[in-house]
């Protein structure tokens, strides 16, 4: 059978963000480790490459060897900056990283794209991510991060392929939580569009691996963080606003719920995970999490400790403000920023990942607080006032 040739990614590289560079923590998956790895003979394809958690896996995939195949939807300008760095001429030889136009709304572009790659492991990474906007957007985000997941399934099983399925499933599936810590046999109770549409992820993943035994598999990842973090999401939003302010491009930062807890780990500990999860003997779903919670107010504190603002806090509810050292205001409470129903409480209990798995995260809460307030403030040219002890409360 002649294969069509696939829809390739034009090569239309735009600047490098300094960012991707700087940090100590990212040493280990520069791209000197990726070009001295042995190929593997293996093939992956990940849908959300351009997002935070897709570019730390396509780093990973490359050191450990494999032919990295990047599916990329269109936009009207390069949205390529978290995978700049690792962007080949596609015209020459031994490529190990390729990008491929697809979107998770559009089965055609799927099953082409999955038949003719024939990729032994599928990372479904892509998803409309956003809690609060998904408020706005519901059908869209149903469509995207709940029925692109089946329209992915479908393409492998209808295709006769060999290959196993990572569905990135989410902490926000436990809602308005029952239990705590939040572990694998938890019951779930969504408490957003998001969560709905991920919910439907989740089971339709499971029961294709009970209904026709493919290696189907869910990751249910609490929060995870980073510099590469889209600036919507609250920890980047403040590490970001805190450069903002010290570069004296924002007077002051707006919040909105601050007594929210998350479980806060980071993303290229829990990139390591998926992988993991595919190289298990047997397919089963998995909680990915630090296993410790703090409010956002605390990571907000931490954060403007580091950038050498420390702040103290007055007031409570929407009159709530934190109070840089110089007594002006640096944070407010926007009630713009609450969401119709709230996940008040996260924290995950990731033991049957370290037991079976034997994964470990190697970042803490701390390191990753100081690293992503490292980034910004090196990302906009400012340095740090004077780094205080932090007055978290
Ligand atoms: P992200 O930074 O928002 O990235 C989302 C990716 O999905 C981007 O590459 C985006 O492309 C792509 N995408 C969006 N709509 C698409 C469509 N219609 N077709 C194809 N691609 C599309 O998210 P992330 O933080 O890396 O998270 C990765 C996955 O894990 C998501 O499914 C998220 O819901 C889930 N998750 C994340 C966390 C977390 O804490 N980060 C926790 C649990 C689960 P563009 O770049 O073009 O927008
Ligand atoms: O950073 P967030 O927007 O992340 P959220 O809603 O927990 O979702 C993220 O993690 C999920 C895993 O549990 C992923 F599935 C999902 O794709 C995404 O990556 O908000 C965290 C908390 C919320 O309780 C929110 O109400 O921070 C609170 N918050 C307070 N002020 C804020 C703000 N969130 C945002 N985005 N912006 C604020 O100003």
């Amino acid at each position: 059978m002649e294969r069509r040739a696939l829809p390739f990614y034009e090569e239309t590289r735009s600047k490098t963000y300094a960012e991707w560079d700087i940090l100590p923590l990212l040493d280990s998956w520069g791209e000197n480790v990726i070009r001295r790895s042995e190929k593997s003979g293996k093939k992956a394809l990940i849908t959300g490459v351009t997002g935070q958690d897709g570019s730390y896996l396509a780093e990973i995939l490359l050191a450990k060897g494999y032919e990295v195949w990047g599916m990329v939807r269109r936009s009207s300008s390069p949205n390529t900056t978290r995978i700049d760095h690792l962007i080949e001429d596609p015209r020459g030889e031994d490529v190990r990283f390729r990008l491929v136009w697809g979107d998770l709304n559009d089965a055609s572009s799927l099953n082409h794209i999955l038949r003719s790659i024939g990729p032994n492991e599928v990372y479904n990474l892509a998803a409309q991510s956003d809690v609060k906007i998904s408020f706005d957007i519901p059908e869209y985000t149903g469509d995207i991060t709940g029925i692109g997941a089946v329209r992915l399934l479908e393409g492998i099983r209808e295709n006769g392929l060999q290959t196993s399925f990572y569905q990135a499933s989410s902490s926000e599936l436990y809602g308005k939580v029952v239990e705590s810590p939040q572990s694998e046999t938890t019951r779930f109770y969504p408490r957003s569009p998001y969560a709905a549409a991920k919910a439907y992820a989740f089971h339709i993943t499971r029961n294709y691996r009970e209904a026709y035994d493919m290696f189907a598999v869910n990751g249910i990842l609490f929060n995870h963080e980073s510099p590469r973090r889209g600036l919507n999401f609250v920890t980047r939003k403040i590490t970001h606003g805190a450069a903002q302010i010290l570069a004296g491009k924002l007077d002051c930062l707006f919040l909105g719920n601050l007594n929210a807890r998350r479980d806060w780990g980071f993303a290229g500990d829990y990139a390591e995970a998926m992988w993991l999860m595919l190289q298990a003997e047997q397919p089963s779903d998995y909680v990915v999490a630090s296993g410790e919670t703090h409010p956002v107010r605390e990571f907000c504190a931490l954060a403007f400790a580091r950038a050498g603002l420390p702040l103290s806090w007055q007031g409570e509810g929407v009159d709530e403000v934190g109070l840089g050292p110089d007594g002006d205001v640096l944070v407010r409470v926007d009630p713009r920023y609450f969401r119709p129903a709230e996940v008040d409480l996260l924290l995950g209990d990731p033991t049957k990942a370290k037991r079976e798995l034997g994964w470990e995260p190697k970042v803490s809460f701390m390191e990753l607080v100081n690293s992503m307030v490292d980034a910004d403030l090196e990302l906009l040219g400012v340095k740090a006032l004077e780094p205080q002890p932090s007055t978290a409360g």
